[in-house]
């Protein structure tokens, strides 16, 4: 790697000294995004402030082979930004080590979290990983992993017991608290994982309940960059790009945004030099992204993948389907946002559509569609029920949860995999019909993911099915096609 490095097969490496990094944030979810998110606004913030700062990584779940291969590069790894014009190849420093915990067992991350030094812990480990009801957003106490962690609290197996296990030990030491900032998409991701580090902590100890609700912050932010799970394709345009096939690598667009609250109790880096933008209230830009991206892709994930596209791109390349999408942003999502926000949201949707059409991101609708009782409620509900509240009639966000009740359906008639925390759920409602049209009031009377709207909220309920209805009977396409009129 350093060879490559020294043959100048990089465009953007940092120059600071490495030796001078200490692991004051933890970082638990190397996954791709914190890749090529965080962790490059990190490497850019320390070859700009004065401070540096180093990140530990802590992976509780996947392969073991992503740490050990880090390991090997001395934490080193390739990010390749691309464009719909080229690449621009970055080596990312600022990692300084790693845990596994399925190989280095627990109690490493946890000595980890307890270190004096440690000022953040930051996490993106997926929506799911928060083990909350998606509805009442309070700890999911039914979660094997949190009713583990509820009776074996110093050898947790979720990130909330992990991480209150830490601050418990931390409070015994008199240590000072760090801050905890979720970087995954959920609508106030800081008082969301408070609530839940909160709850779990006063199951256990009532004083330490109160001790982490006066003495840690937990500060929201909205991230946005769109990065694709890897594959072997990605690979190649990695070596292609820097003559090194980086198993720790990851390829993706070259957009990047980080919105965050400045709620941070024992200091944060100077991010902002290196792009982010630190704001008091956060909540304006996250309900932005959330609903015109991530509810316009949870849209293409299941209606697209019904019409027979595999990725986002070649979604955006059916003209109907890429006008529906223009519509949901612009008239219903747009529309549904808080009017403080200071943005021109037409420019904002132009951007996102130009973005999904970068044929060189290669972000599979199957991937998106992971997860959907997760995603629903604040990408396809929460919408809904504010333009209801605004009286104005959605036509496209009921399709959003018929496409995903489709795309369930087909999923099983095909055995293909459906990746999701309530599967057997899906799979027992499935089960229990034999007609569609009751599969899918099945569906939309799960509470977790609809709460009482999917029983009693008439208009929700009449414009879902009628979505539905008309998938099965005209098929995806002439959906579209009307839809786009
Ligand atoms: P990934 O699949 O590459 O990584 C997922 C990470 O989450 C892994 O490190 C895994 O160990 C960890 N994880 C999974 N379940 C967990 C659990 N129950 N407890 C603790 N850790 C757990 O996924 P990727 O791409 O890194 O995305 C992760 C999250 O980042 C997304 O769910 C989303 O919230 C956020 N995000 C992703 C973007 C993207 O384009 N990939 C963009 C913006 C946000
Ligand atoms: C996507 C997001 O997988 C998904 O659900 O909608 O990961 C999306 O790519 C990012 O939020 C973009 O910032």
């Amino acid at each position: 790697m350093l060879k490559n490095i020294l043959e100048g097969r990089f465009d953007e490496v940092t120059e600071y000294n490495r030796s001078d990094l200490a692991s004051n944030i933890v970082h638990i979810g190397f996954g791709a995004f914190h890749r090529g998110h965080q962790a490059v606004y990190n490497d850019m913030t320390n070859a700009i402030s004065s401070e540096k700062w180093g990140i530990c990584e802590i992976n509780m779940f996947g392969p073991a082979d992503l740490i050990e291969n880090l390991r090997k590069q001395d934490h080193q790894f390739s990010v390749v930004e691309t464009s719909k014009s080229g690449v621009t190849k970055r080596l990312v420093r600022t990692v300084t080590e790693s845990i596994h915990t399925p190989l280095d067992g627990i109690e490493s991350a946890i000595q980890k979290l307890v270190e004096p030094q440690v000022r953040i812990v930051s996490m993106t480990i997926t929506e799911k990983g928060y083990c909350a009801d998606p509805q009442s957003r309070t700890l999911d106490q039914s979660n094997p992993l949190i009713a583990h962690d509820l009776e074996n609290p110093s050898n947790p197996k979720s990130a909330i017991g992990l991480v209150t296990e830490a601050l418990r030990i931390r409070k015994n030491k008199g240590l000072d608290a760090f801050s905890v900032m979720s970087c995954d998409n959920i609508p106030e991701n800081g008082a969301l994982t408070k609530g839940v580090v909160v709850e779990f902590a006063r199951i256990i100890d009532a004083d330490l309940g109160e001790w982490i609700a006066q003495n840690v912050t937990f500060p929201s932010s909205m991230v946005d960059r769109i990065v694709p799970a890897m594959t072997e394709e990605e690979f190649d345009i990695i070596e292609e790009a820097t003559g090194y096939r980086d198993p720790c690598g990851i390829v993706c667009e070259d957009f990047r945004q980080w919105v965050i609250e400045d709620d941070f109790v024992a200091g944060r880096p100077d991010w902002d030099k290196a792009g982010a933008t630190l704001v008091r209230d956060v909540l304006p830009y996250e309900e932005m992204k959330l609903r015109m991206l991530n509810g316009s892709h949870s849209f293409l994930a299941y209606n697209g993948s019904l019409a027979g596209y595999d990725y986002i791109y070649q979604c955006m390349e059916d003209e109907q389907l890429k006008s529906v999408t223009q519509k949901l942003m612009i008239d219903e999502q747009g529309r549904s946002l808080s009017p403080s926000l200071d943005v021109n949201l037409e420019e904002y949707a132009e951007l996102l559509i130009d973005r999904f059409s970068n044929p060189n991101i290669k972000h599979k609708t199957y991937q998106i569609a992971m997860d959907g009782s997760q995603k629903l409620p604040q990408r396809a509900l929460d919408p809904f029920l504010t333009l209801q509240e605004r009286g104005v009639e959605a036509k496209i966000q009921p399709v959003i949860i018929a496409g995903w009740m489709h795309y369930l359906m087909n999923a099983q008639q095909t055995s293909t995999e459906i990746h999701d925390p309530l599967a057997m759920t899906f799979q027992d409602i499935m089960a229990s019909f034999s007609d569609k049209a009751s599969v899918a009031s099945g569906l939309l009377g799960i509470q977790s993911v609809f709460g009482e709207h999917g029983k009693d909220n008439k208009e929700l309920i009449d414009g879902v099915m009628k979505a539905f209805n008309d998938i099965s009977e005209r098929g995806i396409k002439k959906t579209i096609e009307n839809l786009a009129q």
